[in-house]
């Protein structure tokens, strides 16, 4: 495929990590391999009714057999880090603390983690992206449950014992917010609780998102402190977490709107990042999401405040938030927990905030990226890794092999994301970019209909992997954007 590369519009760092990312359940496959046990997500996507295309993430891009070509590809995309997750249930089959490790599991990511190394890529690693065992679901209904803090610490520190000697670079947990809405309040992922669907048996779930919210902030903290307290922070190793973080722009310049953005930043990450980075849930956050928030101990606040050595960024698009018209419903849990405002994409001159892509939620919306940097690097002042960082074009769902490579739109969105830290890069430390995805993989709740890849990946035969376009596009710019050594 021919590309044209312009000059990238300034330098990047000599240390500036540049990558792509994935997680377990998306892409590896094999869920009976060398002893792993169940997760939730392997319960929730063998029911067909919880997929777009009925599948589930029992062959996925097979990664778990085919690492050693994966890594290979990789290497020839140029790329110095790679984005992965660890699956819990690979390394403790039935998740908690009085349960047996699985050696089988651990040497595994011990092969893989080395494999990477030996080709000059630095593993940054997520402890949890979303595949909880699904025994600990059954056991105590998972983060619903304080008795997960202390099965995710022991499961972090099975991880620190095996692995801190090959990862430099360690994330507690994938996008919090998304799993508490989704998981827990949409219900349109594993565990697939929701208030409004009630695709779970035991009904109302109402209060479920704030509790699992919490339970989920409590266990990064203590996993921050068992890191820094057990010696496991040594020089240049870092442990975060990574926060999904869209920018809300005031629809208009009513006060209305501003206000109605303000809560929407407060409910999609204050949420979140201000526990980790300040110490307590916001005044803002308190005041929007109203009593049923729970309450940090002065002891609690202690513990989560500054537990992360970096703010770990998912950035995908950007709204325009408005009041909602009309008023939002009791059983609109989403709404009310996204501040009870209104997301639009359409400018009240009719104009779109950027053109559509090939899922309804995500649009390139470049300049709303450069304000969300600065925004977050003026609240929190901690240097930014963007972990993830993606669009699909549209109609890349049914466009045929080969056109299906040719895929521009992603370029230019690439292309005009990666400019915006550079336009910062004497304002705002961003040490970091990594995109998704390496490969097209099992997308969730839509199963393989959605594609974020750089690599397609063919299911219909062999799960052949091809770049597109975007990836020699990207090894060219970010080659010449990042400084030689
Ligand atoms: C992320 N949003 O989730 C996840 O970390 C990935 O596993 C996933 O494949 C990827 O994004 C693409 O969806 C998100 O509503 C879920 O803005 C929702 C949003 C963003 C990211």
């Amino acid at each position: 495929i021919a590309v044209q590369v312009p000059p990238p519009a300034g330098q990047l760092p000599a240390d500036f990590l540049w990558g792509y990312a994935t997680a377990a359940y998306q892409i590896e496959g094999s869920p009976e391999a060398d002893g792993r046990g169940l997760s939730i997500w392997d319960t929730f996507s063998r029911d067909p009714a919880h997929t777009e295309d009925g599948k589930s993430g029992d062959i996925a891009t097979d990664s778990y057999a085919r690492y050693e070509e994966d890594i290979a590809l990789m290497k020839s995309y140029g790329v110095t880090a790679y984005r992965f997750s660890l699956s819990w249930s690979r390394i403790i089959p039935l998740g908690g603390k009085n349960d047996p490790v699985n050696p089988a599991g651990i040497a595994y990511y011990r092969k893989f983690m080395k494999a990477l190394i030996a080709n000059g890529i630095e593993p940054m690693c997520t402890l949890f992206h979303w595949d909880l065992p699904q025994a600990l679901q059954d056991r105590y209904t998972g983060f619903c449950s304080r008795d997960i803090i202390e099965d995710f610490v022991n499961y972090a520190k099975v991880c620190f014992d095996n692995f801190n000697d090959l990862v430099n670079l360690w994330i507690t947990i994938n996008e919090p917010n998304v799993y508490a809405l989704m998981g827990h309040c949409l219900g349109t992922q594993a565990p697939g609780r929701s208030s409004d669907r009630k695709i779970s048996p035991e009904g109302d779930s109402s209060l479920e998102p704030l509790i699992v919210g919490h339970n989920l902030l409590l266990s990064h903290g203590a996993i921050a402190k068992l890191y820094r307290e057990g010696g496991y922070k040594l020089p240049g190793k870092k442990l975060g977490i990574v926060i999904n973080v869209n920018w809300g722009e005031p629809y208009d310049d009513t006060e209305e709107s501003l206000e109605a953005a303000a809560d929407f930043m407060s409910v999609t990450s204050e949420w979140y990042a201000h526990p980790v980075y300040c110490g307590d849930y916001s005044e803002r956050t308190k005041r929007v999401i109203g009593a049923n928030l729970p309450k940090f101990t002065p002891e609690e606040i202690e513990l989560v405040k500054d537990s992360s050595d970096f703010f770990g960024l998912n950035h995908y698009t950007t709204y325009l938030i408005r009041r909602p018209s009309s008023e939002i419903s009791g059983s609109n849990m989403l709404m009310r927990f996204m501040g009870n405002v209104e997301t639009t994409v359409t400018y009240p001159d009719g104009t779109e905030i950027g053109p559509k892509a090939g899922l309804s939620w995500v649009r390139p919306v470049p300049w709303g990226f450069k304000k969300l940097l600065k925004y977050l690097y003026k609240n929190y002042g901690k240097d930014i890794y963007i972990t993830e960082n993606g669009v699909i074009c549209p109609n890349e769902g049914s466009l045929p092999y080969p056109e299906i490579l040719e895929d521009d739109y992603r370029i230019s969105y690439f292309r005009d994301y990666v400019d915006q830290i550079i336009a910062l890069k004497d304002s705002v430390p961003v040490k970091a970019y990594i995109g998704w995805s390496f490969l097209d993989n099992f997308e969730w709740q839509e199963g393989y209909t959605a594609r974020f890849g750089v690599t397609y990946v063919d299911y219909e035969d062999n799960l052949k992997r091809y770049p597109k376009k975007s990836a020699i596009y990207m090894t060219e710019y970010m080659g010449k954007a990042i400084a030689k050594a």
